[in-house]
């Protein structure tokens, strides 16, 4: 009796209904307004059954058209439901009520179809699309497949190798490839107008076409086996992908029902798992970022018409690159014409290869080219609302440009640095405005890194901190804001975690085995490959500076100094720590690196042991949780997601696992400070010098995630 009571009320629909309908004549017209992205929560599934029911009930109306309100058709279900009880009607009850209904209905898709946005289309009895539409199926990024007949439906519309690219790759296609594929049967500007024709042409033919009614293609031998060695060979440990080609697969041979079944039952495998809590935690996690608690209610962006990169290097082009990718004018600064030469050549060079690879036009070249301005004549800047210095890391150079910078930039410029490692306080001192002062640091390579960390300084003003982060939106980036420490959050991370793979490479371990535990921990590289990439000899330089002040109770390994007096600089020297054969990034052991090795442990009368991958792992990850837990008790990360997506964004941390603070709370944050209290015992290393904010959620028995909750409250 309450069950029934309970699924009543969960079926009426609300007051303001979301879903809305209309007779334009002889056609209904079903607009779902959910902003911002029309989510299929609850209200929408419950106002869609209503609406079919009215398409049913009305005598005057031949069919019915389903468009969205807004700028999209529909983004999925709704991601906040996922990992509640599921409040009836579900997603497949109203698709398959109106697959099933007596009247055509025409899907009008205006905007973003995605993941239950498309399966909800397959529904329909045709498709038409605006020529801006997209359409996918992203459920992959969540860690789940699309679970209201996409696997099954889309098979049977367009085949299996479009279902596969799409659900295993998660990326959206454009409205002309959907109608290529065959998922929509034509594009239109007025999508609406033209789906209401198509209404009524399929009334008046009295016949339309059930997706789950047409019979399974086949595929050729071997298929999916080929495409399975694929995913595995780039999905680095996700699981997700392999599930949705298991439910394309398996739907291949059973009847529609069973198959839409054994997707339900592979859906829910997906969204119980690990890795889907991960992806969830990601996704909501990028958005959060962009949140900053705690600034003035009244402080707005500043314009950012124009804007100015002071060096031409790979990082000041890179930069520059990204400007005139979001159509923003942008000069850039050198101090010689060659230099500038040099650098802008690099750009249109970048350019020139992407036209090459089919990314862009020529004419996009030309008009991407066309926003960048070269001078060596630092006076134009006068007239910028934005610069950002990139040139190398030496404060008192930095000190001298944001000197002149004062001098040249009307009131309001705002004056960013790029420095990844140098205190932005100490440069803002040099102006008469620290408060316009903010860092800006992008990753290399810049005009293709996704994270952007923009670094507050002690007197950045709060509408500084909005016009740094609305840039980084409008670049395309992941802005992150931190606080001024040596390193900021990802670099200060990195660095603690780097020193202490070379110290298992003196105590037993070769860079293969570190390397090889921290990809198949999914990493896109690890630690010695991925110095390799970055070139050793500037670190180097860096500690041969250091070497006068280096305190002696610090561990040091020289290991990294040997490699590069190898003449052994890395990559660009075909190798490093490893080989590289030619045109290939794949790292090969190098037996003098091996003997180098197992030479310095000896002249250190180290006696090596052996690391099980899982003692490697820990020690890796507990450095990570241990100083991500300084920086938060530091306050220079605000929250534990802060780090979570500088990591992921910033350096490839499989995004399934969430970031290394959302991981450390899953493993248990007991086990991993006992681990760090034993070493910071065994080893007296500062690295380990257990934090105290982790002593104190230990004892508390909180996660970092609780503790930010709270805080937040
Ligand atoms: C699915 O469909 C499963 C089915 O197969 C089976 C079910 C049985 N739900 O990204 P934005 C929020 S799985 C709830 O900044 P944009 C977002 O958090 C789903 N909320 O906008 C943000 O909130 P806030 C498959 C959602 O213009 C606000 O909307 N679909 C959802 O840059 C604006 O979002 C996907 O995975 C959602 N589905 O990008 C698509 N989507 O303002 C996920 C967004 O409070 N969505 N929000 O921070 C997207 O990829 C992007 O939002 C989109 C727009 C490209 C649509």
């Amino acid at each position: 009796m309450t069950q029934n009571v309970a699924a009543q009320d969960a079926r009426t629909v609300p007051d303001s209904n979301p879903v809305s309908w209309q007779a334009q004549d002889d056609v209904l017209l079903i607009t779902i307004n959910n902003p911002p992205v029309n989510a299929l929560g609850h209200a929408v599934r419950v106002g869609l059954i209503a609406a079919i029911d009215a398409l049913e009930a009305n005598g005057s109306v031949v069919g019915a058209v389903l468009t969205g309100g807004g700028r999209a058709f529909v983004a999925g279900a709704d991601i906040t439901e996922f990992g509640k009880p599921i409040a009836e009607p579900g997603l497949n009850e109203v698709i398959d009520q109106i697959e099933g209904a007596s009247k055509p209905v025409v899907a009008a898709v205006n905007g973003f179809a995605l993941g239950g946005g498309l399966e909800l289309t397959l529904g329909c009895h045709a498709r038409i699309a605006h020529p801006k539409a997209k359409v996918g199926f992203p459920e992959v990024h969540l860690g789940v497949i699309p679970g209201a007949g996409g696997t099954q439906r889309m098979p049977r519309l367009a085949g299996v190798e479009i279902v596969v690219e799409l659900s295993t790759t998660g990326k959206p296609i454009s409205a002309a490839r959907a109608l290529s594929a065959g998922i929509v049967e034509a594009v239109d500007e007025d999508c609406v107008a033209a789906a209401v024709t198509r209404a009524r042409e399929l009334a008046a033919a009295g016949e339309w076409t059930r997706v789950g009614e047409l019979p399974s293609p086949s595929v050729p031998e071997g298929y999916f086996e080929a495409a399975e060695a694929a995913i595995v060979a780039r999905s680095r440990g996700q699981i997700s992908p392999l599930l949705s080609l298991e439910a394309v697969q398996g739907g291949l041979t059973l009847p529609f029902a069973e198959g839409l079944k054994l997707e339900r039952d592979i859906f829910m495998r997906g969204l119980t798992s690990d890795q889907s809590k991960g992806l969830i935690h990601a996704f909501f996690g990028e958005r959060e970022v962009a949140k900053i608690p705690g600034l003035a209610p009244a402080a707005k962006p500043r314009d950012v018409a124009r804007a100015a990169v002071i060096g031409a290097g790979t990082m000041g082009g890179g930069i520059a690159m990204c400007f005139a990718n979001a159509g923003i004018p942008v000069t850039v600064v050198e101090q010689t014409e060659e230099a500038l030469e040099r650098g802008l050549n690099l750009c249109r060079k970048n350019y020139e290869n992407s036209a090459k690879k089919g990314r862009m036009t020529e004419a996009n070249v030309e008009e991407r080219m066309a926003l960048l301005t070269g001078t060596t004549d630092m006076q134009t800047l006068a007239e910028v609302d934005l610069v950002i210095e990139a040139v190398f890391e030496n404060m008192g150079v930095k000190k001298d440009i944001f000197t002149r910078l004062d001098a040249i930039c009307k009131p309001g410029c705002v004056l960013a640095t790029n420095t990844s490692t140098l205190d932005i306080d100490e440069i803002a001192s040099v102006t008469d405005r620290p408060q316009d002062v903010v860092g800006m640091h992008f990753f290399s390579p810049a005009n293709v890194m996704r994270l952007l960390e923009n670094v507050r300084g002690a007197e950045t003003a709060d509408d500084v901190i909005l016009t740094a982060m609305l840039t980084g939106k409008r670049l395309g980036k992941v802005s992150v804001l931190v606080g001024v420490c040596d390193g900021f959050v990802g670099n200060r991370i990195l660095h603690q975690y780097l020193r202490w793979a070379s110290i298992l490479l003196e105590d037993g371990c070769m860079p293969e085995q570190i390397d090889r535990v921290w990809t198949e921990f999914g990493m896109p590289m690890g630690p010695f490959a991925m110095s390799d990439l970055a070139g050793l000899d500037v670190g180097y330089r860096i500690r041969q500076e250091q070497a006068a002040t280096r305190s002696g109770n610090e561990r040091y390994v020289e290991i990294g100094d040997r490699v590069v007096e190898m003449g052994r600089l890395g990559q660009k020297t075909g190798g490093g720590y490893f080989d590289y054969i030619e045109g290939s990034r794949k790292p090969i052991p190098n037996a003098a690196v091996t003997a180098l090795v197992l030479a310095e442990s000896a002249r250190k009368g180290i006696e090596r042991r052996d690391f099980s991958d899982e003692e490697i792992l820990n020690a890796l990850t507990d450095l990570m949780t241990n100083e991500g837990a300084k920086i938060l008790e530091e306050s220079i990360a605000m929250r534990p997601v802060d780090i979570d997506i500088t990591y992921i964004f910033g350096y490839g941390y499989p995004a399934f696992r969430g970031g290394p603070m959302f991981r450390a709370d899953a493993e248990g944050l007991a086990a991993s400070l006992e681990r760090i209290e034993a070493a910071y015992a065994r080893t007296g290393d500062h690295a380990w010098k257990p934090s105290a904010l982790l002593k104190q959620l230990v004892a508390e028995g909180q996660t970092f995630e609780q503790w930010s909750k709270a805080r937040a409250a």
